[in-house]
């Protein structure tokens, strides 16, 4: 039966953190998975989770079934995330939204239900993207294609070549955007390129599939949220997939969610009874606690003013520790303008490194940073900032 299987690719991500496990030296640096670290470079267990977690521990409830779309309170609190409080698509019945397990989940979720939709989509990721955006619509059944999206030139958006893209797309294709902190090169389009590539899905009838991992970590979580609000008020039907791995520093309880904003409230019961479908045959419904935990803190007022304060500490930390990579770079004798480092948002920056430069930092100085050049800004902290900084410059001198 399995004589004939091949051994699949590693995730490129994901192996490079089994490598930099093993790896002995002690002032070794993990620049490479996406996931926020603090100053001491732990994942920290924010105090809005830790509080909603132990009155859950303490409420001691019993563990049934959810509903096949998850946690009402929940579900509803991820909407409100993603569209505000007083969305009219709301109002109207247009909007559905389905407890996921973490962001990858609500993105499986949108693909096989837009499958069954649309079984001859194509779908258009930006060129880079998640590596995980590829291989999940493939697997879904999907040809992928890449519109351009990051011009290595400026370190910033080829954004006429991603409008001529999708423009050039056929209509009912699927176009999945990155609504904030572009994954991996912390490039966003402005409010008024949204607008443009908005008006363009729309005008070519294209399906815009928004992927929100990384809200609160630009510039707030309303501010992040301004594209989802954009295509709203635009009134077009798309598909959102939210992740609060990132936010609520949950990454192993697999919290997300799938939003959908259908046309009519008929058409969103019909939806509706088609995605439960697909979670049903996939894994029937969600699990309890991450998601008992994330709508705690989202329907608990006390409890979301601390969890937003927090998030704002994250974003600021990630926020200093750009600035002073692109100083200290500069005090190591760097003479290339590094500057584009704090224009970038989110965790990540595409920090123009080659992977000969990549490699080097590993085999050298034990800095792991993904080949393309990507570097976590959220795993810098004051106790390895400089050291990373003199690397960094040591290797692109010699
Ligand atoms: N989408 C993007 C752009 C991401 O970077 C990630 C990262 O993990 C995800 C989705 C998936 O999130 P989750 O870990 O919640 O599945
Ligand atoms: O891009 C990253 O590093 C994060 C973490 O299959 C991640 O999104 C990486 C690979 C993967 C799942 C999560």
């Amino acid at each position: 039966l399995f004589q004939s299987v091949e051994l699949a690719p590693r995730d490129p991500i994901l192996g490079l953190n089994e490598q930099f496990n093993a790896d002995t030296r002690a002032h070794k640096v993990n620049l490479g998975v996406g996931v926020y670290y603090d100053d001491n470079g732990k994942i920290p267990l924010l105090s809005a989770v830790h509080q909603a977690e132990v009155a859950r521990v303490e409420a001691a409830a019993a563990r049934g079934y959810l509903p096949i779309e998850g946690i009402a309170g929940y579900n509803k609190g991820a909407q409100e995330l993603v569209l505000g409080k007083n969305s009219p698509l709301v109002a109207a019945g247009r909007v559905l939204t389905m407890q996921a397990l973490g962001g990858t989940g609500a993105l499986k979720i949108g693909a096989d239900f837009i499958k069954q939709l649309v079984p001859g989509a194509k779908v258009a990721i930006s060129n880079p993207s998640w590596e995980n955006h590829r291989a999940l619509f493939e697997r879904a059944g999907f040809e992928v294609i890449n519109y351009p999206y990051y011009d290595p030139a400026t370190h910033g958006l080829d954004f006429q070549g991603m409008l001529n893209a999708l423009r050039a797309l056929p209509a009912k294709s699927v176009v999945v955007l990155h609504a904030c902190c572009h994954n991996p090169t912390g490039v966003d389009l402005t409010n008024e390129q949204w607008r443009e590539v908005a008006k363009v899905i729309k005008d070519t009838n294209l399906i815009p599939f928004l992927d929100i991992a990384y809200q609160g970590f630009g510039d707030g979580l309303e501010q992040d949220a301004s594209a989802v609000r954009l295509f709203a008020e635009l009134d077009m039907t798309m598909f959102i997939s939210s992740s609060f791995s990132k936010s609520f520093s949950l990454y192993g309880e697999r919290v997300g969610a799938l939003t959908i904003v259908t046309g009519s409230q008929d058409e969103s019961n019909r939806v509706l009874s088609q995605v439960k479908r697909v979670i049903r045959t996939n894994y029937s419904n969600p699990p309890t606690h991450g998601g008992t935990i994330v709508s705690t803190v989202l329907n608990t007022p006390k409890l979301f003013a601390l969890w937003d304060q927090e998030l704002a500490g994250m974003r600021e930390r990630i926020r200093l520790m750009r600035r002073q990579l692109v100083e200290k770079l500069a005090q190591n004798g760097v003479k290339e303008d590094f500057s584009f480092v704090m224009k970038q948002r989110g965790m990540f920056s595409y920090s123009g490194l080659t992977a000969a430069q990549v490699d080097r930092l590993r085999d050298e100085h034990a800095i792991y940073a993904v080949s393309s050049g990507r570097i976590c800004v959220a795993a810098l902290n004051s106790h390895n900032i400089d050291v990373v900084a003199k690397a960094m410059a040591n290797v692109m001198k010699t």
